[in-house]
């Protein structure tokens, strides 16, 4: 097993467990993101899900270079694949994904938190799109993802560079939200995810639903969509409870 899940109050917690590949990501590894993503966002207890690394060194230091050798095209097809469809089964969950980067988050590694709606990072992380010094390109969304993140010209000089940059750069390039201790990194992610469940999660589902789809779309239909996500939520016992709460002088209940 690579990967180590737990709930602890309603945040499901997946760290990724590969210490002597500095938790880099064969397809075994894959698979199990893979399921265990797919189940936080079944399990009912879960509300906010928080991806991170083993131990003080990684978050995640690629996709295995070795494994990737062995590839023909076919095979660099079906791994690119299996890859695109995890950070896209991230990016699209309801439940808000926080990536707790506590290492090097690098090559696939940085691309698997690029999928994340949130970044944190301890002081100690690195990151980079380092695939040309392979002679490869990103294959999991870095070329689509990076440039809406932190602009199209940064996300060209750290593609096409490959260089490493640390956590406060990140932070100054708008690529992590917040930079924390490696102590506290967790800790402040939990933080975090209790702020987020104490709100509604439809709202906070469709929140993220237009957030994502907005990117690529016109003003006029971006607005659309979220003027159709807006009046949906009014036939909800959430924006009920959330107006109620306001008038009543009480705080939400959105998880009775
Ligand atoms: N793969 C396999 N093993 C890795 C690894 C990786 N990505 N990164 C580290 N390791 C292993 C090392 O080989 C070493 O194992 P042993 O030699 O002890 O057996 C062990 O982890 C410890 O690493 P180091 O001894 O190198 O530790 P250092 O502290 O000296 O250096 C480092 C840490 C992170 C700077 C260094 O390990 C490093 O540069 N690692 C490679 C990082 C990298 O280039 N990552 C990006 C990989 S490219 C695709 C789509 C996407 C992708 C692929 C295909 N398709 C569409 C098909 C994604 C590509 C990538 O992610």
């Amino acid at each position: 097993m690579f990967v180590d899940n737990k709930i602890e109050n309603n945040v499901g917690i997946l760290t990724i467990d590969r210490p002597k590949a500095l938790n880099a990501m064969n397809p075994d590894v894959l698979w199990e993101i893979d399921q265990s993503i797919k189940k936080f966002i079944e399990d009912e207890d879960v509300g906010v899900i928080i991806l991170t690394g083993a131990g003080e060194k990684a978050f995640i230091a690629g996709a295995d270079i070795k494994v990737m050798q062995q590839l023909d095209r076919k095979g660099a097809l079906d791994f690119g694949k299996l890859g695109q469809e995890i950070t896209m089964t991230i990016e699209d969950s309801p439940k808000p994904v926080i990536a707790a980067v506590n290492g090097f988050a690098l090559g696939g590694g940085c691309e698997i938190s690029l999928a994340c709606h949130i970044r944190f990072a301890s002081e100690n992380a690195k990151f980079a799109q380092p695939e040309v010094k392979l002679g490869l390109i990103p294959g999991w969304g870095g070329t689509q993802r990076l440039p809406r993140i932190v602009g199209k010209g940064i996300a060209t000089e750290l593609i096409i560079g490959g260089h490493m940059i640390d956590a406060q750069d990140a932070y100054r390039i708008g690529l992590v939200n917040k930079v924390f201790p490696l102590e506290i990194l967790l800790e402040e992610s939990i933080k975090f995810a209790q702020v987020i469940l104490g709100n509604g999660p439809n709202s906070v589902a469709e929140s993220l639903h237009c957030i994502n789809y907005s990117a690529g779309q016109s003003l006029i239909n971006g607005l659309d969509m979220e003027v159709e996500s807006f009046s949906q939520l009014f036939e909800t016992k959430e924006t009920n409870e959330g107006l109620a709460a306001f008038v009543e002088k009480r705080k939400a209940n959105f998880r009775p």
